[in-house]
């Protein structure tokens, strides 16, 4: 599939970028055969998401909210990271000056080798304890439900930031750094619709970024960004890799 003049464009882009930082969503993991949150076969059509992802949801019936996060792990523990997400790896070897955003908690950026990554939405893989608040990593297919804390037998919880939680001051600051300083910044697979991920764009347009889109359909937007591709993340990256 031909993407014409854009995607050489946006190689000359890329290739002559001092700093490059990348925003993705559930559609870069969608080629790995995980279901996105608002696609037809989205998550969130079998669920709603005030059903499941808020801490009022889990104060109310943490027993329902672990069956459907022990559902997503046994899921995500068969996919593994595509061709996209390995691009995204070699775009980082190549420069200094390189972040991934990325709002998936499937962690399949780290399992594919990204290292500069803030995961703003946390990671389905840890657990946190909610009473003294112990992060950590647990891999269990299936969790017992529910998963108590062995340090101090107290309920645990996904580290995951549920919808009205805050994110983490860190990873805000993180974000508000590498968006502010890019050159270029790719939106990759992200439906733009939940906050403060989807007012990223902006950011780093306002600082003076040449900001594209890559997403197999348009969205909120693509009105908004320099380059819209239209395609599957995982044969537009590796094209963007290829020598000019
Ligand atoms: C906060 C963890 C404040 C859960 C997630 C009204 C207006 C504005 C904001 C709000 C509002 N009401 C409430 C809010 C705030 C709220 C929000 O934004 N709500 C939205 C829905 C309106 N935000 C929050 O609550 C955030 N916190 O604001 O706190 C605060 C401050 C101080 C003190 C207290 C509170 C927290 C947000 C985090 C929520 N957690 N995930 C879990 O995953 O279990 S969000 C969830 O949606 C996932 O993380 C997911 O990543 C994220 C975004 O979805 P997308 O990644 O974009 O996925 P989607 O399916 O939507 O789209 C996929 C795209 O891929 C599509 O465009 C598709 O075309 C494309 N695609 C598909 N296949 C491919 C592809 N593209 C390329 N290639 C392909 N092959
Ligand atoms: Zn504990």
């Amino acid at each position: 599939m031909a993407y014409g003049s854009d995607l050489s464009f946006l190689k000359e882009k890329l290739a002559t970028a001092e700093a490059v930082t990348v925003l993705t969503g559930a559609g870069i993991s969608a080629d790995s055969g995980v279901p996105t949150f608002r696609g037809t076969d989205g998550l969130w059509r079998t669920y709603r998401a005030e059903d499941l992802a808020t801490p009022e949801a889990f104060e109310r019936d943490p027993r329902l909210v672990w069956e459907w996060y022990n559902w997503r792990r046994e899921l995500i523990a068969t996919k593994q990271p595509n061709a996209a997400h390995a691009a995204l790896c070699e775009l980082e070897r190549r420069r200094q000056l390189f972040w991934l955003i990325t709002q998936n908690v499937d962690g399949l950026h780290r399992a594919a080798g990204s290292r500069q990554l803030s995961e703003i939405h946390g990671n389905i893989w840890m657990v946190r304890c909610t009473r003294c608040g112990v992060v950590e990593d647990n891999h269990d297919v299936p969790i017992a439900i529910p998963p108590f804390c062995h340090h101090c037998n107290a309920l645990l919880r996904p580290h995951i930031v549920w919808f009205g939680e805050p994110l983490c001051t860190g990873d805000l600051e993180q974000c508000s750094t590498v968006l502010q300083r890019c050159d270029v910044l790719l939106v990759i697979g992200t439906s733009g619709t939940v906050y403060p991920a989807a007012g990223f764009a902006s950011i780093a347009t306002n600082a003076g970024a040449f900001v594209a889109e890559i997403n197999l359909d348009p969205t909120p937007q693509s009105a908004l960004v320099d380059m819209s591709l239209q395609g599957r993340a995982k044969d537009i990256l590796p094209l963007l890799l290829e020598p000019r």
